[in-house]
């Protein structure tokens, strides 16, 4: 079977093509260079699915598409769904990562929590719709490190890495950011959804 998968970020559709490959390596995965709906939701489901219902109308092959971003506890979970566009109107993940720093310079551990969200639609040709959820919690480091992922990778220090050994995503390979993401995680609870494709 094929699925179109609806996004315009290619860290993205890299990250879904080995998520599917270990888990469905008979699914296959094609892009999308259709139009660009407007996302203006308020929730990252309301946004998944305005994405992917406009692939699967512009293609009429079952779709998906994601929407994700970083949830901060001490700012009431922002960015949230402004992740992409949290320092202006343009996509910039430097600047983004580092007014999030800014935003939290006086804010020390154990405050620094955090969660990457990931919520997966998934638009059959026949109107069918369904969403999934994933979460990985982890906390924000006070600077920067490493020169992997993407937006705010750099800055995340997933939970579970032992003390003193912690890395941010930005250090760790790419295997093992699709092994545990949050992108991952939402993928796991979409899997059974596929069976039927
Ligand atoms: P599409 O809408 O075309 O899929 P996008 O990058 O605009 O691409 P979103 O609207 O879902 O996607 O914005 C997600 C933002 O959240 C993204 O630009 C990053 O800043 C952040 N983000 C999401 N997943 C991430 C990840 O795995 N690592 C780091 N930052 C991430």
């Amino acid at each position: 079977p094929r699925v179109v998968l609806a996004t315009h970020n290619a860290h993205k559709v890299e990250e879904f093509q080995a998520i599917v490959a270990a888990v469905r390596p008979d699914l296959e995965v094609v892009g999308y260079d259709g139009p660009e709906p407007v996302e203006d939701g308020v929730t990252f489901a309301a946004n998944a699915l305005i994405k992917a219902r406009a692939a699967a109308a512009h293609t009429g092959l079952p779709a998906l598409a994601d929407d994700s971003g970083i949830a901060v506890d001490v700012l009431g979970g922002s960015p949230g769904v402004f992740s992409a566009y949290w320092a202006g109107h343009k996509k910039d993940s430097t600047a983004n990562l580092e007014l999030l720093l800014d935003q939290l310079s006086d804010v020390a551990d154990p405050h620094r929590t955090a969660q990457f969200v990931s919520v997966i639609a998934l638009v059959r040709p026949d109107g069918h719709e369904d969403t999934v959820e994933g979460r990985w919690p982890g906390r924000l480091a006070m600077a920067p490190a490493g020169p992997g992922g993407f937006g705010y990778d750099p800055i995340f220090l997933p939970d579970g890495q032992a003390p003193g050994e912690e890395r941010t995503v930005g250090e760790w390979s790419a295997d093992e950011k699709n092994a545990e993401s949050h992108r991952a995680r939402a993928f796991r609870h979409l899997v059974p959804l596929l069976e039927t494709l």
